[in-house]
């Protein structure tokens, strides 16, 4: 679909379900209520879901949001690349044929959707939606502006990842003139951490693994550690950017424990390697740069499989 015929496809529908992914984000967030604002202006009727509900440290995006009650008549989803990611809170939206339409940035988007705008080169879904709001010129709100400012400056590091391109230092600048908080937002994002957040941290640091030379190095977090730590899914933003920040580290890979037997793995990677290709091995995806995979098994058996992969890529 192109921008234009999204605008039409929001203007001739009342009532919008707005799914966003599991482990919620900035972006999938910032995306949804930020199109929930849009829509509420337009006097249309909106809700947004996540399977998991709505972490605390994002309240600022969605103060002010009352879902409607309505009969449900079109479905889009924000900055999800395969409906596996809706988890199993969202599983009925999983069916094939009942997401109307995605708006993603993810190039291993799986097209799941009846109409679908996956824009792979686009730092954020929040940058998307910012350009999609521009070039169908209705006015934008300053909640609008703080959501979509949040989703844009997660996505890229606060502007420091690869994926950072102009048009994103563009949106940005455009949207801090709603004259909004955006050094508040950037210190709640990228800054504090809880207690618990802390402690998981030092413990990583602490255990960290390394192989391949020191090229590769691992974390792992069990549900253990973490309620050892007392730090909540919500608070793992960010993480996954711990073993790349080790002097020589190529490729980083943080295993974290999601049921006994299932393991969600994020890899960080450097210009040197495709951490999309490396997931996909494992039947996940993802940026080229950050991806992601789910892998059953043991820590142990999870971890001879990552670093088996991890050895064929001669470091
Ligand atoms: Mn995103």
């Amino acid at each position: 679909m192109t921008f234009e015929e999204i605008g039409r496809f929001l203007e001739e529908h009342d009532c919008f379900t707005i799914l966003t992914h599991r482990s919620p984000d900035g972006d999938t967030l910032g995306a949804g209520f930020a199109l929930w604002n849009y829509l509420s202006d337009m006097g249309k009727k909106a809700r947004v879901l996540n399977g998991e509900g709505f972490p605390d440290r994002y309240a600022f995006m969605y103060t002010g949001y009352e879902p409607r009650e309505f009969t449900e008549e079109c479905v889009i989803a924000v900055d999800i690349a395969d409906p596996n990611l809706l988890g199993s809170g969202l599983a009925e939206y999983q069916q094939e044929g009942k997401i109307d339409l995605c708006i993603d940035h993810h190039i291993s988007n799986k097209n799941y959707a009846k109409h679908s705008y996956v824009d792979g080169k686009a730092s954020a879904a929040s940058l998307i939606l910012y350009q999609l709001f521009k070039a169908l010129g209705r006015p934008i709100s300053r909640q609008i502006a703080v959501c979509l400012y949040t989703g844009i400056a997660t996505d890229t590091g606060c502007f420091k990842y690869e994926n950072t391109t102009p048009e994103a230092h563009i949106a940005a600048a455009e949207l801090i003139q709603y004259g909004f908080g955006f050094a508040i937002i950037n210190r709640m994002m990228f800054d504090i951490k809880s207690k618990g957040r802390m402690a998981a941290e030092h413990f990583v640091q602490a255990n960290m693994e390394f192989y391949c030379h020191d090229r590769c190095a691992l974390i792992a977090l069990t549900t253990e550690i973490m309620e050892k730590c007392g730090i909540e899914s919500a608070e793992f933003e960010g993480i996954a950017s711990i073993p790349l920040s080790v002097e020589g580290v190529d490729l980083g890979i943080t295993v974290k424990q999601r049921h006994e037997d299932v393991f969600k793995i994020s890899v960080r990677t450097t210009e040197k390697l495709d951490a999309a290709a490396f997931c996909r091995q494992f039947g996940g995806g993802g940026h080229i740069r950050a991806a992601g995979c789910e892998i059953k098994g043991t820590l142990e058996e999870v971890r001879e499989k990552l670093l088996a992969a991890a050895g064929e890529l001669g470091l």
